[in-house]
């Protein structure tokens, strides 16, 4: 089949093809194989969205909303089986095992392919092959990157039109080059047992099968933009990590940049958007990205940070006006909801939103909610895609190709004990090992149990592209290449109390956190050597208008206990056992210096 012809017939929709040689001999190798009914070349225009949201909601894959409660709003419940990312069924395919790592599931690439071969051959019959071109970063940065998806599904078209740059700007970007990312996607019949999401980052190519939920399916994202970037990173001198981007503007007009690296639906995105308790007058926090971090050394000596990405793919249960007014503002339109609960009338709803659950409200399954069930009418990892330009503090910088220069690194779990509210790291060294020993429990951002505490470094357990011990090492690498060192911390907005509760409230609280923190990066707070690092003092607080944090309290969120600690010390070797033939020496001394101090 010439995909020159196979064009679906919309007038003239459907037909911005590149004259890139290598782009076509690709598009044409795949359609043979998975023999489409009908190529959509997609442009990313506003016709194009209006006619593909239309086709969406003909075919019963998005339900439009109430427009004038939530205008250009629509709904999607995935298939039961298909609701987070699928740790098990992700491959790193390497020629050799050990390029993968210890952490990593790999599988020989010739093996791998074989497999998807079999599983894609004739998938996308009597189907339309749409065909994605989308540059991850702002346009013209040098840092930016294109990739190309091919996908049967049409939410997959949608939500990547909010996450990324798509159409010309893409085939701009690329012109003649050869140098995109190769990606294939088809939901096959949305099997668990069909599920591949494999990555080839030597042929710097995805393909995955048998999954349409976000991180499996909006190859941008996760795929390209964490597992492939990090391992294009290491060859060519950068980072790419799961981290947000924000910018603390103080009353003096000083803006401060600082890039904090949670694990999933562990805080990023509202830590992005936080709005400074009112004592704050004058501070202001803009965003510059809420996932994922791409961050090179530039020639003013900073590390500078770009979010590759457009758009917003958050968690929904918790959103509500009091923790995060931004994200709801920007949810507010042009959003599509995955998995929440909705009602007949086309409103939405999750656990956490700040009304009670209406009455006839239909679950995330599609079926009527009884709320006496016990069961959650929203999946706990059910989200929103909204593009970046609604989010009512995106920072002026958001655009910028020379990107942010970044003054502190924060790194963060989700920890019920052990883990104070914030330390500093006594040096970058010795920061890439807090890193790198950190653990934080599971959530439902991935299939299997939630609530387990892992260990999971920089928060990239999952996303990095190559051998963990080797990634520890470019870090320790990238020193040497920036001469103005971020600063690096470790927080914890999830320590629990004697009774349960959490010590800190957390959300536009973590302002007065944020506030230590470049105060340390500009030589302006005070803190105290403990054994873990630089930790701040009750009085080194701005704790303002927070009558319930009295210092005893304080002091209990501080704590460091050496009971706890011991047994994260175990818990960290298991890591480093693991790792153990990778694992820098560096590392190695930093944890027998910390041992030491304990
Ligand atoms: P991914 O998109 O999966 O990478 O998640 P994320 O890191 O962006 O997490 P997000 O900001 O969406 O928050 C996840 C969950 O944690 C939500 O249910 C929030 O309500 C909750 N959360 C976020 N920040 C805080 C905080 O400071 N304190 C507490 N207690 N909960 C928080
Ligand atoms: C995460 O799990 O860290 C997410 C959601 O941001 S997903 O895109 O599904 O990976
Ligand atoms: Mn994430």
């Amino acid at each position: 089949m010439n995909p020159l012809q196979a064009i679906s017939s919309q007038g003239k929709l459907g037909k911005l093809q590149p004259n890139n040689p290598f782009v076509l001999d690709w598009i044409q190798k795949t359609a043979d194989l998975v023999q489409p009914e009908n190529i959509f070349w997609c442009d990313g225009s506003e016709e194009e969205k209006a006619y593909l949201m239309e086709q969406a909601v003909k075919q019963g894959v998005l339900i439009p909303l109430d427009q004038k409660k939530w205008p250009g709003c629509h709904y999607h419940h995935s298939n039961p089986n298909d609701v987070a990312r699928v740790e098990q069924c992700t491959y790193i395919c390497t020629r050799r095992q050990k390029e993968a790592g210890p952490t990593n599931n790999w599988m020989e690439p010739k093996a791998m392919r074989q497999k998807l071969q079999a599983l894609l051959q004739g998938s996308m019959k009597g189907r339309t092959l749409f065909v994605i071109p989308y540059l991850m970063g702002p346009s013209g940065s040098r840092l930016s990157k294109v990739g190309v998806e091919l996908t049967d599904s049409i939410y997959v078209v949608l939500n990547m039109r909010i996450m990324a740059r798509m159409g010309k700007v893409a085939w701009d970007h690329l012109g003649n080059s050869e140098d995109f990312n190769r990606g294939t996607h088809t939901v096959l019949d949305c099997n668990p047992e069909r599920r591949f999401i494999s990555h080839f980052p030597e042929e710097n190519e995805i393909i995955s099968v048998g999954s349409g939920y976000g991180g499996n399916a909006l190859l941008g994202k996760k795929c390209l933009a964490l597992r492939i970037a990090s391992y294009l990173g290491r060859d060519e001198g950068w980072l790419a990590e799961h981290m947000l981007v924000l910018c603390v503007q103080d009353p003096e007009g000083r803006k401060t940049y600082v890039a904090a690296a949670f694990p999933s639906a562990c805080g990023k995105t509202n830590f992005a958007m936080m709005i400074p308790p009112h004592s704050y007058k004058g501070w202001k926090i803009t965003t510059i990205g809420d996932d994922i971090a791409w961050m090179k050394p530039a020639p003013d000596g900073r590390l500078h940070a770009i979010n590759p990405e457009n758009g917003y793919f958050g968690v929904a249960p918790g959103t509500n006006l009091k923790s995060n007014p931004n994200a709801m503002k920007t949810i507010a339109r042009d959003t599509i909801f995955t998995n929440v609960a909705r009602t007949p009338d086309g409103d939405v709803w999750w656990e956490g939103k700040d009304n009670p659950p209406p009455a006839d409200l239909i679950d995330w399954k599609g079926k009527p909610w009884d709320p006496r069930s016990g069961e959650k009418a929203a999946h706990p990892n059910s989200r929103f895609t909204s593009p970046m330009k609604n989010n009512p503090a995106l920072a002026v910088e958001a655009d910028d190709p020379q990107g942010v220069p970044i003054s502190a690194i924060i790194f963060g779990g989700r920890r019920a004990t052990t883990m104070p509210l914030v330390f500093q790291a006594f040096s970058w060294f010795h920061g890439v090992f807090v890193g790198a020993s950190m653990g934080s429990e599971t959530t439902a951002a991935a299939v299997g149990s939630v609530g387990q505490v892992r260990r999971d470094p920089m928060a990239m357990l999952p996303f990095c592209g190559y051998n963990m011990g080797q990634y520890f090492d470019h870090w320790m690498e990238m020193r040497r290449h920036i001469e103005i060192l971020p600063r690096i911390f470790h927080v914890n907005w999830f320590r629990k109390d004697g009774a349960g509760r959490f010590c800190w409230p957390g959300f536009g609280e973590n302002m007065r956190v944020l506030e230590w923190i470049i105060g340390r990066c500009h030589g302006q707070k005070d803190a105290r050597e403990k054994s873990i690092g630089w930790v701040p003092r009750f009085d080194d607080m701005n704790l303002k208008g927070m009558e319930e944090m009295t210092r005893e309290r304080f002091d209990e969120m501080m704590k460091i206990d050496p009971e706890e600690w011991r047994n994260e010390l175990v818990l960290q070797n298991e890591l480093f056992l693991k790792l153990y033939h990778e694992l820098p020496k560096e590392m190695i001394y930093q944890r027998e210096l910390l041992v030491a101090r304990l």
